[in-house]
């Protein structure tokens, strides 16, 4: 049965330039946790694009997303997704950025979110995601910030990526 699309351009800050952090979460309903993130990267000035996009319904945009992130100038990668989170894991496998994943707690999960936890931590070697607590995208906002703030040292904008 055909899945109904849900890619959707959700908001994209006011930017002085193109963003340079991808926010990306599996479903609509995990907006609200979400938005943890993007507010720590706004309180701080970073710009930064929003996308639902999920590993499992929309496999072909999620991996074009990734792939063309790092030549749109994009620095780091959040993915949140609950139940069996892939998003963050096939984001990985498809670009050299770092991705930062956040496990989510989905109302569907039979294991009150062990189950988004270990799909995002248990990455095989050599396709890493640095995973955050469960439902924490605070702190994957955070540290994104901080991630762009030691390839940046100048604290001026980074040099475009080929
Ligand atoms: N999800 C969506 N596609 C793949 C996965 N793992 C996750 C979403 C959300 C949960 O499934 O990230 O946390 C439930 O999605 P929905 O759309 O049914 O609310």
């Amino acid at each position: 049965m055909a899945t109904e699309p849900q890619l959707a351009v959700v908001a994209t800050e006011p930017a002085e330039g193109p963003p340079l952090v991808g926010i990306l979460m599996g479903s609509q309903s995990d907006m609200d946790t979400m938005q943890g993130a993007a507010k720590e990267l706004a309180d701080r000035g970073i710009e930064h694009e929003v996308r639902v996009l999920s590993a499992h319904r929309q496999p072909d945009e999620v991996a074009e997303y990734a792939r063309s992130a790092r030549a749109r100038g994009i620095r780091v990668l959040i993915a949140g997704a609950g139940l069996s989170a892939a998003l963050p894991g096939v984001v990985a496998a498809h670009t050299e950025l770092p991705v930062i994943g956040v496990p989510l707690s989905s109302r569907l999960s039979v294991a009150a979110g062990l189950d988004a936890l270990l799909s995002v931590v248990q990455m095989p070697p050599g396709v890493p995601v640095a995973a955050v607590g469960l439902d924490n995208a605070r702190n994957a906002g955070i540290l994104a910030a901080r991630i762009i703030d030691t390839s940046m040292p100048s604290g001026g904008r980074p040099t475009a990526v080929a």
